[in-house]
Protein backbone atom coordinates (compact mmCIF):
# COMPACT_ATOMS: atom_id res chain seq x y z
CA UNK A 1 0.00 0.00 0.00
CA UNK A 2 1.06 3.61 -1.17
CA UNK A 3 2.40 5.43 2.16
CA UNK A 4 0.17 8.88 2.07
CA UNK A 5 3.11 10.65 3.91
CA UNK A 6 7.05 10.49 3.40
CA UNK A 7 9.11 9.27 5.92
CA UNK A 8 12.05 11.19 7.27
CA UNK A 9 14.20 9.96 10.03
CA UNK A 10 17.05 11.62 11.81
CA UNK A 11 19.12 11.22 15.43
CA UNK A 12 21.61 13.31 17.43
CA UNK A 13 24.12 11.14 20.18
CA UNK A 14 23.45 12.52 23.57
CA UNK A 15 27.43 12.58 23.68
CA UNK A 16 27.08 16.20 25.10
CA UNK A 17 25.57 19.06 24.78
CA UNK A 18 24.60 19.58 20.92
CA UNK A 19 26.72 22.88 19.06
CA UNK A 20 25.73 25.43 16.73
CA UNK A 21 26.97 23.12 14.13
CA UNK A 22 24.34 20.21 15.27
CA UNK A 23 21.27 23.12 15.32
CA UNK A 24 22.07 24.62 12.18
CA UNK A 25 23.48 21.76 9.83
CA UNK A 26 20.08 19.11 11.56
CA UNK A 27 18.15 19.84 14.43
CA UNK A 28 17.05 23.59 12.80
CA UNK A 29 16.20 21.57 9.45
CA UNK A 30 13.87 19.01 10.70
CA UNK A 31 11.08 21.25 11.79
CA UNK A 32 9.43 22.50 8.70
CA UNK A 33 9.14 18.91 7.77
CA UNK A 34 7.15 17.94 9.89
CA UNK A 35 4.38 19.45 8.22
CA UNK A 36 4.53 17.61 4.85
CA UNK A 37 6.22 14.49 6.37
CA UNK A 38 6.14 11.45 9.55
CA UNK A 39 9.00 12.45 11.22
CA UNK A 40 10.79 10.35 13.35
CA UNK A 41 13.42 11.72 15.43
CA UNK A 42 15.88 9.69 17.54
CA UNK A 43 18.23 10.41 20.52
CA UNK A 44 20.84 7.58 18.94
CA UNK A 45 22.29 6.83 22.59
CA UNK A 46 23.50 3.45 21.40
CA UNK A 47 25.75 5.12 18.88
CA UNK A 48 26.95 7.34 21.95
CA UNK A 49 28.94 4.67 23.38
CA UNK A 50 31.42 3.96 20.66
CA UNK A 51 33.08 6.49 22.82
CA UNK A 52 33.24 6.22 26.48
CA UNK A 53 30.54 7.85 28.55
CA UNK A 54 30.17 8.55 32.10
CA UNK A 55 26.60 6.66 32.63
CA UNK A 56 24.78 9.38 35.08
CA UNK A 57 26.26 11.93 32.42
CA UNK A 58 24.89 10.01 29.56
CA UNK A 59 21.41 9.80 31.23
CA UNK A 60 21.62 13.79 32.06
CA UNK A 61 22.69 14.45 28.26
CA UNK A 62 20.01 12.55 26.91
CA UNK A 63 17.41 14.42 29.12
CA UNK A 64 18.66 17.36 27.89
CA UNK A 65 18.68 16.68 24.39
CA UNK A 66 15.09 15.37 24.40
CA UNK A 67 14.43 19.28 25.71
CA UNK A 68 16.19 20.75 23.40
CA UNK A 69 14.81 18.96 20.13
CA UNK A 70 11.40 19.91 21.85
CA UNK A 71 12.58 23.84 22.76
CA UNK A 72 13.98 23.89 18.94
CA UNK A 73 10.33 23.10 17.75
CA UNK A 74 10.33 19.61 17.42
CA UNK A 75 6.62 18.96 18.17
CA UNK A 76 6.18 14.99 19.94
CA UNK A 77 2.35 15.14 18.56
CA UNK A 78 3.13 15.82 14.93
CA UNK A 79 6.27 13.74 15.15
CA UNK A 80 7.41 10.65 16.42
CA UNK A 81 10.84 10.65 19.17
CA UNK A 82 12.26 8.28 21.13
CA UNK A 83 15.28 7.19 22.26
CA UNK A 84 17.19 4.14 19.92
CA UNK A 85 18.02 2.15 23.02
CA UNK A 86 14.01 2.24 23.69
CA UNK A 87 14.01 0.16 20.70
CA UNK A 88 15.51 -3.00 20.48
CA UNK A 89 14.90 -3.44 16.76
CA UNK A 90 17.94 -1.04 15.91
CA UNK A 91 20.32 -3.05 17.58
CA UNK A 92 18.52 -6.56 15.52
CA UNK A 93 18.88 -5.33 12.29
CA UNK A 94 21.96 -3.96 12.79
CA UNK A 95 23.35 -6.93 13.46
CA UNK A 96 21.64 -8.56 10.43
CA UNK A 97 23.48 -5.70 8.30
CA UNK A 98 26.79 -6.02 9.77
CA UNK A 99 26.77 -10.11 7.88
CA UNK A 100 26.28 -7.81 4.75
CA UNK A 101 28.31 -5.06 5.03
CA UNK A 102 32.27 -5.82 4.05
CA UNK A 103 34.63 -4.71 6.59
CA UNK A 104 36.91 -2.91 3.53
CA UNK A 105 33.90 -0.76 3.30
CA UNK A 106 33.79 0.46 6.64
CA UNK A 107 37.68 0.74 6.85
CA UNK A 108 37.31 3.20 4.45
CA UNK A 109 34.72 5.66 6.49
CA UNK A 110 36.84 8.88 6.74
CA UNK A 111 34.56 9.38 10.46
CA UNK A 112 35.87 5.78 11.39
CA UNK A 113 40.00 7.12 10.55
CA UNK A 114 39.02 10.23 12.37
CA UNK A 115 37.60 9.05 15.10
CA UNK A 116 39.95 6.25 15.66
CA UNK A 117 43.07 8.56 15.51
CA UNK A 118 41.43 10.77 18.05
CA UNK A 119 40.43 7.65 20.71
CA UNK A 120 43.28 5.36 19.76
CA UNK A 121 42.97 3.91 23.41
CA UNK A 122 39.25 2.49 22.89
CA UNK A 123 39.65 1.37 19.18
CA UNK A 124 35.93 -0.94 19.78
CA UNK A 125 34.46 -2.71 17.12
CA UNK A 126 31.67 -0.29 18.34
CA UNK A 127 33.14 2.28 16.24
CA UNK A 128 33.86 0.99 13.18
CA UNK A 129 30.61 -0.63 13.01
CA UNK A 130 28.59 2.61 13.84
CA UNK A 131 27.68 3.22 10.07
CA UNK A 132 25.96 -0.14 9.70
CA UNK A 133 23.37 0.84 13.21
CA UNK A 134 23.36 3.91 11.22
CA UNK A 135 21.89 1.88 8.42
CA UNK A 136 19.65 -0.12 10.56
CA UNK A 137 18.11 3.23 12.17
CA UNK A 138 17.13 4.27 9.02
CA UNK A 139 16.09 1.13 6.89
CA UNK A 140 13.54 -0.30 9.85
CA UNK A 141 11.03 2.53 9.30
CA UNK A 142 10.93 2.55 5.32
CA UNK A 143 12.69 6.26 5.78
CA UNK A 144 12.55 8.62 2.44
CA UNK A 145 14.21 11.08 3.47
CA UNK A 146 17.13 11.55 5.74
CA UNK A 147 17.95 15.47 7.02
CA UNK A 148 22.10 15.48 7.97
CA UNK A 149 25.28 17.26 7.80
CA UNK A 150 27.91 17.03 5.73
CA UNK A 151 30.05 14.83 7.82
CA UNK A 152 27.50 11.83 7.58
CA UNK A 153 27.14 11.44 3.78
CA UNK A 154 29.43 8.39 3.69
CA UNK A 155 27.09 6.70 5.81
CA UNK A 156 24.20 7.58 4.34
CA UNK A 157 25.45 6.35 0.99
CA UNK A 158 26.41 2.63 2.93
CA UNK A 159 23.16 2.16 4.22
CA UNK A 160 21.76 2.96 0.40
CA UNK A 161 24.05 0.36 -0.66
CA UNK A 162 22.79 -2.47 2.41
CA UNK A 163 19.35 -1.69 1.41
CA UNK A 164 19.75 -2.78 -2.49
CA UNK A 165 22.15 -5.46 -1.47
CA UNK A 166 19.27 -6.60 0.79
CA UNK A 167 16.83 -6.21 -1.53
CA UNK A 168 18.62 -8.01 -4.37
CA UNK A 169 19.68 -11.11 -2.61
CA UNK A 170 16.49 -11.75 -1.31
CA UNK A 171 13.66 -9.29 -2.50
CA UNK A 172 12.41 -5.99 -2.66
CA UNK A 173 12.21 -4.65 1.32
CA UNK A 174 13.93 -1.26 2.35
CA UNK A 175 13.05 1.90 0.96
CA UNK A 176 16.49 3.20 -0.24
CA UNK A 177 16.69 6.37 1.32
CA UNK A 178 17.57 9.78 -0.10
CA UNK A 179 19.54 12.20 1.93
CA UNK A 180 18.95 15.84 2.45
CA UNK A 181 21.45 18.72 3.11
CA UNK A 182 21.13 21.98 3.71
CA UNK A 183 22.78 24.01 0.72
CA UNK A 184 23.72 26.80 3.72
CA UNK A 185 25.35 25.69 7.02
CA UNK A 186 25.95 21.65 6.12
CA UNK A 187 29.37 21.93 7.76
CA UNK A 188 29.76 24.46 10.39
CA UNK A 189 33.60 25.01 11.42
CA UNK A 190 35.52 24.97 14.24
CA UNK A 191 35.88 28.74 15.63
CA UNK A 192 39.66 27.69 16.68
CA UNK A 193 40.17 26.05 13.09
CA UNK A 194 38.00 26.35 10.10
CA UNK A 195 39.38 23.63 8.17
CA UNK A 196 38.05 21.13 10.96
CA UNK A 197 34.56 20.47 11.81
CA UNK A 198 32.63 22.26 15.07
CA UNK A 199 32.03 18.85 17.33
CA UNK A 200 30.45 19.02 20.47
CA UNK A 201 33.38 16.37 21.79
CA UNK A 202 36.06 19.04 21.12
CA UNK A 203 38.57 19.25 23.53
CA UNK A 204 39.36 23.33 22.50
CA UNK A 205 35.88 24.67 24.36
CA UNK A 206 36.46 27.47 22.41
CA UNK A 207 36.47 25.62 19.20
CA UNK A 208 32.57 25.46 19.56
CA UNK A 209 29.31 27.25 20.54
CA UNK A 210 27.23 25.05 22.72
CA UNK A 211 23.27 25.57 22.61
CA UNK A 212 23.63 25.51 25.96
CA UNK A 213 26.39 28.62 26.44
CA UNK A 214 24.95 31.96 28.23
CA UNK A 215 25.25 34.79 26.28
CA UNK A 216 28.68 36.23 27.17
CA UNK A 217 30.12 32.69 26.54
CA UNK A 218 28.47 33.18 23.33
CA UNK A 219 29.83 36.41 22.61
CA UNK A 220 33.79 35.69 24.02
CA UNK A 221 33.77 32.18 22.06
CA UNK A 222 32.75 34.79 18.94
CA UNK A 223 35.08 37.65 19.52
CA UNK A 224 38.15 34.80 20.06
CA UNK A 225 37.31 32.92 16.92
CA UNK A 226 39.98 32.62 14.49
CA UNK A 227 40.13 34.79 11.57
CA UNK A 228 41.72 35.10 7.95
CA UNK A 229 44.55 37.34 6.51
CA UNK A 230 43.52 40.55 5.15
CA UNK A 231 40.32 42.87 6.74
CA UNK A 232 37.61 41.66 4.29
CA UNK A 233 34.34 40.48 5.27
CA UNK A 234 34.17 37.95 2.29
CA UNK A 235 33.14 34.77 1.69
CA UNK A 236 35.66 32.78 -0.17
CA UNK A 237 37.93 29.91 -0.42
CA UNK A 238 40.99 31.55 0.70
CA UNK A 239 38.82 32.93 3.69
CA UNK A 240 37.71 29.81 5.14
CA UNK A 241 37.06 31.18 8.47
CA UNK A 242 35.08 34.01 7.74
CA UNK A 243 33.00 32.26 5.23
CA UNK A 244 32.49 30.09 8.23
CA UNK A 245 31.52 33.08 10.31
CA UNK A 246 29.16 34.74 7.74
CA UNK A 247 27.28 31.56 7.39
CA UNK A 248 26.60 30.99 11.00
CA UNK A 249 25.70 34.69 10.72
CA UNK A 250 23.42 34.30 7.51
CA UNK A 251 21.68 31.29 9.16
CA UNK A 252 21.08 33.27 12.63
CA UNK A 253 19.72 36.54 11.08
CA UNK A 254 17.78 35.11 8.07
CA UNK A 255 20.36 37.59 6.08
CA UNK A 256 21.64 36.33 2.93
CA UNK A 257 25.64 35.98 2.66
CA UNK A 258 25.78 38.37 -0.20
CA UNK A 259 23.76 40.82 1.90
CA UNK A 260 26.06 40.91 4.94
CA UNK A 261 29.40 40.95 3.02
CA UNK A 262 27.86 44.22 1.58
CA UNK A 263 26.30 45.03 5.53
CA UNK A 264 29.76 45.07 6.33
CA UNK A 265 31.80 45.88 3.64
CA UNK A 266 34.74 48.34 5.29
CA UNK A 267 33.90 47.47 8.98
CA UNK A 268 36.11 45.50 9.98
CA UNK A 269 36.36 42.14 11.78
CA UNK A 270 35.97 43.68 15.08
CA UNK A 271 32.38 45.00 14.38
CA UNK A 272 31.37 41.86 12.22
CA UNK A 273 32.24 39.20 14.54
CA UNK A 274 30.21 41.54 17.63
CA UNK A 275 27.30 41.08 15.09
CA UNK A 276 27.67 37.38 14.25
CA UNK A 277 27.62 37.34 18.45
CA UNK A 278 24.20 39.46 18.73
CA UNK A 279 22.88 37.47 15.57
CA UNK A 280 23.61 33.77 17.37
CA UNK A 281 22.53 35.03 20.86
CA UNK A 282 19.12 35.67 19.59
CA UNK A 283 18.71 32.62 17.88
CA UNK A 284 19.61 30.61 21.10
CA UNK A 285 18.37 32.23 23.80
CA UNK A 286 14.63 31.68 23.80
CA UNK A 287 15.46 28.15 22.93
CA UNK A 288 17.65 28.06 26.07
CA UNK A 289 14.88 29.12 28.07
CA UNK A 290 12.40 27.20 26.96
CA UNK A 291 15.07 24.20 27.47
CA UNK A 292 15.23 24.99 31.25
CA UNK A 293 11.79 25.37 31.55
CA UNK A 294 10.69 21.82 29.81
CA UNK A 295 13.99 20.04 32.11
CA UNK A 296 11.22 21.08 35.13
CA UNK A 297 8.60 18.53 34.10
CA UNK A 298 10.48 15.22 33.71
CA UNK A 299 7.37 13.32 34.02
CA UNK A 300 6.49 15.23 30.58
CA UNK A 301 9.13 14.16 29.22
CA UNK A 302 8.94 10.95 30.47
CA UNK A 303 6.15 10.34 28.90
CA UNK A 304 6.69 11.37 25.66
CA UNK A 305 9.46 8.70 25.55
CA UNK A 306 7.25 6.15 26.47
CA UNK A 307 4.81 7.41 23.88
CA UNK A 308 7.45 7.61 21.29
CA UNK A 309 9.40 4.04 21.83
CA UNK A 310 5.73 2.64 21.34
CA UNK A 311 5.41 4.30 18.32
CA UNK A 312 8.60 3.41 16.90
CA UNK A 313 9.05 -0.14 18.53
CA UNK A 314 5.15 -0.98 16.33
CA UNK A 315 6.71 -0.01 13.10
CA UNK A 316 10.13 -1.19 13.84
CA UNK A 317 9.23 -4.70 14.99
CA UNK A 318 7.38 -5.75 11.96
CA UNK A 319 10.59 -4.63 9.92
CA UNK A 320 12.41 -7.20 11.83
CA UNK A 321 10.21 -9.75 11.48
CA UNK A 322 10.07 -9.06 7.68
CA UNK A 323 13.31 -9.47 7.57
CA UNK A 324 13.87 -12.59 9.97
CA UNK A 325 11.36 -14.36 7.59
CA UNK A 326 13.16 -13.59 4.55
CA UNK A 327 16.85 -14.23 5.81
CA UNK A 328 14.76 -17.87 6.65
CA UNK A 329 14.84 -18.00 10.60
CA UNK A 330 12.37 -20.24 11.84
CA UNK A 331 9.24 -18.85 12.85
CA UNK A 332 8.54 -18.59 16.44
CA UNK A 333 5.26 -19.96 16.92
N1 LIG B 1 29.72 20.97 12.42
C1 LIG B 1 28.59 20.55 11.89
N2 LIG B 1 27.96 21.25 10.93
C2 LIG B 1 26.80 20.82 10.38
N3 LIG B 1 26.17 19.68 10.77
C3 LIG B 1 26.77 18.95 11.74
N4 LIG B 1 26.43 17.80 12.36
C4 LIG B 1 27.37 17.48 13.27
N5 LIG B 1 28.32 18.41 13.29
C5 LIG B 1 27.99 19.34 12.35
C6 LIG B 1 25.21 17.04 12.08
O1 LIG B 1 24.53 16.88 13.31
C7 LIG B 1 23.82 15.63 13.29
C8 LIG B 1 24.04 14.88 14.55
O2 LIG B 1 25.39 14.57 14.73
P1 LIG B 1 25.81 13.50 15.81
O3 LIG B 1 25.73 14.04 17.16
O4 LIG B 1 25.00 12.28 15.63
O5 LIG B 1 27.25 13.09 15.45
P2 LIG B 1 28.45 13.85 14.87
O6 LIG B 1 28.22 14.13 13.42
O7 LIG B 1 29.65 13.02 15.21
O8 LIG B 1 28.45 15.24 15.67
P3 LIG B 1 29.57 15.83 16.57
O9 LIG B 1 29.06 17.10 17.16
O10 LIG B 1 30.87 15.91 15.83
O11 LIG B 1 29.63 14.77 17.72
P4 LIG B 1 30.85 14.07 18.39
O12 LIG B 1 31.77 15.20 18.77
O13 LIG B 1 30.25 13.38 19.56
O14 LIG B 1 31.42 13.15 17.40
C9 LIG B 1 24.25 14.89 12.05
O15 LIG B 1 23.27 15.03 11.04
C10 LIG B 1 25.50 15.62 11.63
O16 LIG B 1 25.71 15.57 10.24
Amino acid sequence: MEKVKKTVFSGIQPTGTITLGNYLGALRNWIPLQDEYDCIYCIVDLHSITIRQEPAQLRKNAMSLLALYLASGISPEKSTVFVQSHVPAHAELAWVLDTMCYIGELNRMTQFKDKSAKHADNLNMGLMNYPVLMAADILLYGTDLVPIGKDQTQHLELARNLAERFNNRYSPTFVVPEGFIPKLGAKIMSLQNPLAKMSKSDENVNGFISMLDDDETIRRKLRRAVTDSGMEVRFAEDKPAISNLLTIYSLCSGVSVADAEKQFDGLGYGVFKDAVADAVISALAPIRQRQAELLEDKQYLTDILRQGAERAESIASKTVAKVYRKIGFLPRG
